[in-house]
């Protein structure tokens, strides 16, 4: 494998209207983001991705981009854009934008010239089809709930978005769209960006000509996977794009890719992949269903090991995963992977550790490095994304009381992790001087960067030293190349492996709160991470603590 700039660095994922507000007005800011550069520095951070800041009518929170050469004036100004990547690039950081290239936004300028000439070039830009009475042109459901298909204001056709009726998909079969994504990618990365994560990708292709698929609920639909099973040929739109981009800059790229099969990875992440890396989506996906949020599985600490290792193991040395525990569109990790009512600082800090140790590029989401939980929503009213309020519907056509609808949509909730990042126990938890745009998880007095900055035994500390071990010249070879090699595999709540390199270290992790023991015939050399003071340790026999995770060079 060749060697990468990126490989052994540390990301962190920022949602900016929730990180920090620098005017009062209770929307998270650029100029507020640079306020944090020294928090970010002092964490170990080396790689930064904003979710989209572009200008955008927000009603996908930014994932509907109406102008991509602009800042959002709430955001902040192109000025502030610049002043960051240079803050950041001072502190040895890189910044990562959003590429949200699936769609557009239905006031992007694109859109509206199609509305006023659906036979024009930029009607191409788009998938329109005549509209016929009492028939859409197929019955596939967006990710967002109802058909894709809605009307094109003033025309006689109908436009297709598999998200939300806002976001119009981009015609990729068109390559006068395909130059205006290189063009936008381009001009970004001669800005001095470190590269992009890039939205959805996996849609870009559709399954031509369009038909229609069996349907898999009562509304007559099917899911956008059965389309997209059937959509072949991706790879020529994202090696173009590789090649006439991301390569020519050696940025770094990390796709949102979904179900992608395994003969495909050396495509997707090897040395001269589509993409520097991917996420890893194994865990989140794990108990979904397709009839919706109510009827998802919960997954066991057994299942959450299994899924790790399965993608590790399909991966292997082909390339690099982007490991994470959550992300704008995820409960909280902590809530999610941790059996409820145990989640607690010795399990946050469990989590964290078996997750970063991980082959692959570790990512934390804001707040994940403070141990931010889900927060309680006591009414639908208080949940602003478009996704909950879809999944909440679905609920209750099913036959859920509103309160079941309330408490099953919770846990999946996209707006858990976008409640305002905790910084104080002072007002709105320090997020901002006015009201934010999103409640305040309530357990901020609790959970805040101010008091875990100070305190050598918080789960902030915790990061810290993981992503310290992670940069140790000792270490580093082996935790950033090492192979990973899963111990005690079938071993009930417990989750162990070796990384194996220079070097062999151990990652064990007691899962659960009752203790238990494992044995270790020739000892250890070293601990060198352990989120309880002691280890109970007698002739090779280490007795683990509930939720107590060592790492152990051996
Ligand atoms: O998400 C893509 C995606 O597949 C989502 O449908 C995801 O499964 C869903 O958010 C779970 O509720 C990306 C972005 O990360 C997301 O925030 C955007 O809403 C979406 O694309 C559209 O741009
Ligand atoms: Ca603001």
């Amino acid at each position: 494998m060749d060697r990468k700039w990126w490989h052994d660095k540390v990301a962190y994922q920022i949602y900016p209207k929730s990180f920090y507000d620098s005017n009062g007005d209770g929307i998270g800011d650029i100029p507020g983001i640079i306020g944090k550069l020294d928090y970010l520095a002092d964490l170990g951070i080396d790689i930064l991705w904003l979710s989209p800041c572009y200008q955008s009518p927000l009603a996908d929170q930014g994932y509907d981009i109406s102008d991509y050469y602009n800042i959002d004036p709430r955001f902040g100004t192109m000025e502030d854009m610049e002043r960051l990547i240079a803050e950041a690039k001072k502190r040895g950081i890189c910044i990562l934008m959003d590429l949200v290239v699936n769609h557009c936004s239905d006031e992007h300028e694109w859109f509206k010239r199609a509305c006023e000439d659906p036979d024009g070039k930029y009607g191409n830009y788009f998938y329109l089809r005549d509209k016929k009475e009492g028939e859409l042109p197929t019955n596939w459901r967006s990710y967002f709930g109802g058909p894709v298909w809605d009307d094109l204001p003033g025309t006689d056709k109908q436009y297709l978005h598999v998200f939300h009726k806002k976001q119009p998909d981009l015609n990729w079969e068109n390559p006068e769209v395909r130059e205006e994504v290189y063009k936008n990618i381009n001009w970004w990365l001669d800005k001095g960006l470190g590269g992009f994560r890039i939205d959805a990708i996996i849609n870009i292709k559709k399954a031509l000509p369009f038909h229609d698929y069996e349907p898999d609920r009562e509304d007559g639909l099917c899911s956008i996977h059965a389309m997209l099973r059937g959509a072949k040929g991706i790879g020529t739109f994202l090696g173009e794009m590789r090649d006439r981009t991301f390569k020519k800059y050696d940025a770094f790229s990390v796709g949102e890719v979904f179900n992608e099969k395994p003969e495909e990875i050396p495509d997707f992440i090897g040395d001269d992949g589509y993409f520097s890396s991917m996420f890893d989506f194994n865990e989140t996906i794990f108990g979904g269903s397709e009839n919706g949020w109510y009827d998802a599985t919960p997954i066991t600490p057994d299942d959450y090991k299994k899924c790790c290792f399965e993608a590790q193991a399909k991966v292997g040395d082909i390339g690099f995963l982007s490991n994470i525990i959550e992300n704008h569109d995820e409960p909280r990790g902590v809530s999610r992977y941790i059996p409820e009512g145990d989640c607690c600082t010795e399990s946050k800090k469990m989590l964290a550790a078996l997750n970063f140790m991980l082959r692959g590029l570790p990512f934390i989401y804001q707040g994940q490095e403070l141990g931010m939980e889900n927060v309680p929503f006591t009414t639908i009213d208080e949940v602003d994304d478009i996704s909950t309020h879809d999944e909440y519907r679905v609920a209750l056509e099913a036959g859920l009381s509103p309160e079941e609808a309330l408490r099953a949509v919770s846990k999946f909730s996209r707006d858990n992790a976008r409640t305002p990042m905790q910084w104080t126990d002072g007002a709105n938890a320090g997020f901002t001087t006015g009201t934010p745009w999103l409640k305040v998880n309530p357990n901020y007095p609790s959970i805040n960067a101010a008091a875990q900055v100070q305190d050598a035994d918080s789960v902030y500390s915790f990061y810290k030293k993981l992503i310290a071990l992670r940069k140790d010249p000792v270490y580093k070879e082996t935790i950033v190349y090492g192979a990973l090699e899963p111990v005690w595999e079938e071993r009930h709540n417990l989750m162990a492996y070796y990384r194996k390199g220079e070097r062999t270290l151990l990652v064990v992790g007691n899962y659960q709160k009752e203790p238990q023991e494992i044995e270790l015939q020739k000892g250890y050399k070293k601990a060198l991470l352990n989120n309880y003071k002691d280890i109970a340790q007698d002739k090779g026999i280490i007795r683990l603590q509930g939720y107590q995770v060592l790492v152990l060079e051996m």
